[in-house]
């Protein structure tokens, strides 16, 4: 027998990036574990994870093409050859590229794999090629990432590593213990030297279970809380006047724009006291190493990104950037664009004299239902994500996918939501079964991930799905089927390529003291932070930070007949978004899907703990359990339906996203899932 141990990294879209090691005896991978050398996860990986190989052997898992053969979304399929499964794809695309144009097919792809091969590399080429419209906008980072890059003119913030040395932490819609949990050890070593930790988030999670104090305003309302802030910050002088004055522009201007945000006047809109914000205010200001962290559940808005513009205007005002443990942390993975050649993986020469229209890969399903839109969708790709579970209005994505006109291809790993509206569904390979780089956006590492056993079944890594679909479509450029092994030479040219393969994990080359705004350097126009900016201005973004309430939101058109505002968080330890909920061993103890509501909304509405409810909108409607309990995790006027079950788990084959709003968010791209209004009753 031979037994091997093989270094990997964990390739979902999580800001954790864990290591892992793979034992494989005689082929077959026995069992895997978190790689106790690498120098964030530490050892540890998760419980989604922990049964990962559960996964990649489990007796649902797609091995073969399969070609549909029942009605679209009853996913009935028969087995298909490669080579079958593949003309016919590529006798349907040719027929389409002839009769409409490359544009009418739409590529759909998401982060299912954070693998940078497997993500986003010869799929841009074969599209390009193809002459396909392009995928824009994002389900994920996108607005939170524009909010803070305009406003600092860079997206790099604070290393999340330095929560360490603070001495007040902020988790600001945030659920760390949940989403990145592997922070929470360094947040601890915090708190073990007396650190505070504040958790402000509309709803009650895990992770303000196990902070010290636990602020819950309404939800949408942050920005209001904000700029109550800084009016007190400013009222009682608790700013940093030499930094303002050497590296921002506009503070005056701000001064008399906060000046009427009172804490009253914001209390009033976030429902929570004034004193708790003067508190917040006083404790921010007074605290140099006050760190503020963040990822993405705050720009699931319609004015996502305007939260993330004004939250950094509080490091700003009191200099906190100076501090090793102050400052403000979101996503880190741009700080990978220095080092890695993600161009390498671009060919856009392949679409010359080629129109290519943008396509939103938030709003899918108006583009599959949209009349009028010229050339119609008559191919949809979808790798790398499930849209009819994880993007909003998916009720209208799932009708568009009934669509008879429509040809649907999609490679996975299990029978999805999406999966089962295919016409051709290609197998594809895990982690394990595949070689790939994994850049991460909650630490400053870079992942290598060793291939440990052949792919189970016939399936293949998406980079061999794309050039076997190139040469299927009778291409025959060379950069169609550059091999992975050329591919990953060009994008680690710049780095430590031989370091990272050997420990398969390496640190970004950046300095130990990274501090980023210690010093001013903000990249805006002016070269300084704009308190109060003309470019945002000119951009219809306000020129100050200014609270919005959405079309869709309490005292809006809708509110009267949908008065409940529906979250949809991720809250399953099991779950990664839609991934696991198929499997019995992650579904089964996270339960059945469920709406939360508070004592008293319940009672408004007859309904109690355990009954059977309908939740719904214009959009559509589901069929759930209720949850009341004494101690909610909402508030009144709120509800929750956590994100993540998939179809099969459901009463009626439908999840959350068949009632979220699919609004861009104000700038970035994002989209404005908990933005969405519901009226919810009790199915006798
Ligand atoms: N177990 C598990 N871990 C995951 C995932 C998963 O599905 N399951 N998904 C992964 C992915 S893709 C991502 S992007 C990350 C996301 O990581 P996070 O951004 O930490 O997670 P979210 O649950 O999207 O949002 C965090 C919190 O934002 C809150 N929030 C929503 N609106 C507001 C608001 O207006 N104000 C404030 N203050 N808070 C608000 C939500 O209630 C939620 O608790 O997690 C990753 N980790
Ligand atoms: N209501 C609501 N909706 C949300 C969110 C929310 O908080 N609330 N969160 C949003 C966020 S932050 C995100 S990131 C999105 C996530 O949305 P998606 O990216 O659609 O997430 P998943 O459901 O995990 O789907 C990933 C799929 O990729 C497949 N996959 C994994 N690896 C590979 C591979 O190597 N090749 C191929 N071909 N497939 C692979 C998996 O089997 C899985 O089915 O959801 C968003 N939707
Ligand atoms: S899903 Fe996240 S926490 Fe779990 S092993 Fe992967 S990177 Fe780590
Ligand atoms: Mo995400």
């Amino acid at each position: 027998m031979t037994t091997r141990i093989v270094l990997g990294t964990c390739h979902h879209d999580c800001p954790d990036s864990c290591g892992w090691q793979v034992t494989v005896e005689d082929g077959r991978a026995v069992s895997m574990r978190g790689n106790p050398d690498h120098p964030y996860s530490q050892g540890e990986l998760c419980p989604k994870v922990n049964r990962f190989l559960d996964r990649v052997y489990s007796p649902d898992r797609i091995l073969t093409p399969l070609i549909r053969t029942g009605a679209k979304g009853d996913a009935q399929f028969r087995a298909a050859s490669w080579a079958e499964a593949l003309a016919l794809v590529a006798d349907r695309v040719g027929e389409i590229v002839r009769d409409w144009g490359g544009q009418a097919i739409v590529p759909w792809g998401d982060a299912g794999t954070q693998g940078s091969l497997m993500m986003n590399s010869l799929d841009r080429r074969f599209f390009a090629r193809l002459g396909s419209s392009i995928q824009v906008d994002s389900l994920c980072g996108a607005a939170a990432l524009s909010g803070t890059a305009a406003a600092l003119g860079s997206p790099l913030t604070c290393d999340p590593l330095d929560v360490r040395y603070a001495d007040l932490v902020f988790l600001w819609g945030t659920n760390t213990r949940l989403t990145n949990r592997h922070l929470w050890p360094f947040i601890e070593e915090a708190r073990a030297k007396g650190a505070r930790v504040i958790v402000i988030d509309p709803v009650r999670t895990i992770t303000a279970d196990a902070a010290d104090q636990f602020v819950q305003p309404l939800p949408g309302t942050d920005v209001a809380l904000m700029l109550a802030m800084m009016h007190v910050l400013i009222r009682d002088d608790l700013v940093d006047h030499d930094y303002v004055q050497r590296h921002t522009t506009g503070f005056d201007e701000l001064a008399r724009h906060v000046a009427d945000w009172t804490p009253a006047r914001a209390a009033a809109v976030c429902g929570i006291d004034a004193h708790i914000i003067e508190q917040l205010a006083r404790d921010y200001g007074n605290t140099p190493k006050a760190f503020i962290r963040t990822l993405i559940g705050a720009e699931h808005r319609e004015h996502g990104a305007q939260f993330f513009r004004t939250l950094v205007c509080l490091p700003t005002l009191t200099g906190g950037w100076k501090h090793k443990g102050g400052g403000f942390s979101r996503s880190v993975g741009s700080y990978n664009n220095a080092f890695l050649d993600d161009d390498s993986f671009s060919a856009p020469h392949l679409a010359a004299g080629k129109p290519r229209r943008p396509i939103s890969m938030n709003q899918i399903g108006r583009a599959l239902t949209d009349p009028t839109l010229d050339p119609p969708v008559k191919a949809l790709f979808v790798y790398n994500g499930n849209p009819v579970a994880t993007a909003p209005e998916a009720a209208t994505i799932a009708r568009g996918l009934q669509r008879d006109d429509l040809f649907t291809v999609v490679s996975e790993q299990f029978m999805t939501d999406t999966a089962r509206f295919a016409d051709v569904i290609f197998p594809a390979t895990t982690q394990i079964e595949q070689n790939d780089v994994v850049t991460a956006w909650g630490h400053l590492h870079l992942g290598f991930n060793h291939q440990a056993i052949e792919p189970v079944g016939e399936s293949v890594p998406n980079t061999e799905l794309w050039r076997r679909l190139a040469r299927a479509m009778g291409f025959t450029e060379p950069e169609l089927f550059e091999s992975d092994e050329s591919l990953l030479t060009k994008y680690l040219a710049d780095v430590d390529a031989e370091a990272l393969r050997r420990d398969a994990v390496i640190h970004l080359p950046l300095p130990d003291d990274l501090r980023p705004y210690a010093d001013g350097g903000f990249a805006t126009p002016s070269g300084r932070f704009e308190f109060a900016s003309a470019h945002l201005e000119a951009q219809g973004h306000g020129r100050l930070p200014e609270y919005r309430q959405p079309i869709e939101g309490p005292g809006g058109p809708a509110s009267a007949k949908y008065p409940l505002v529906l979250m949809s968080p991720k809250i399953h330890q099991r779950f990664l978004n839609s991934s696991y909920s198929h499997l019995d061993a992650h579904a089964n103890p996270e339960g059945e899907m469920y709406c939360e509501l508070t004592t008293t909304d319940a009672a408004a509405r007859g309904i109690a703990d355990g009954d059977r409810v309908r939740v719904f909108n214009d959009r559509d409607s589901i069929d759930v359990v209720a949850r009341v309990t004494a101690r909610p995790r909402t508030r009144d006027g709120m509800t929750i339906v956590p994100f993540g079950w998939t179809w099969s788990r459901t009463r009626d084959r439908k999840t959350v996203n068949v009632l979220t709003n699919d609004t861009l968010t104000d700038w970035g791209g994002g989209v404005a899932y908990y933005d969405t209004l519901v009226q919810v009753e009790r199915v006798s």
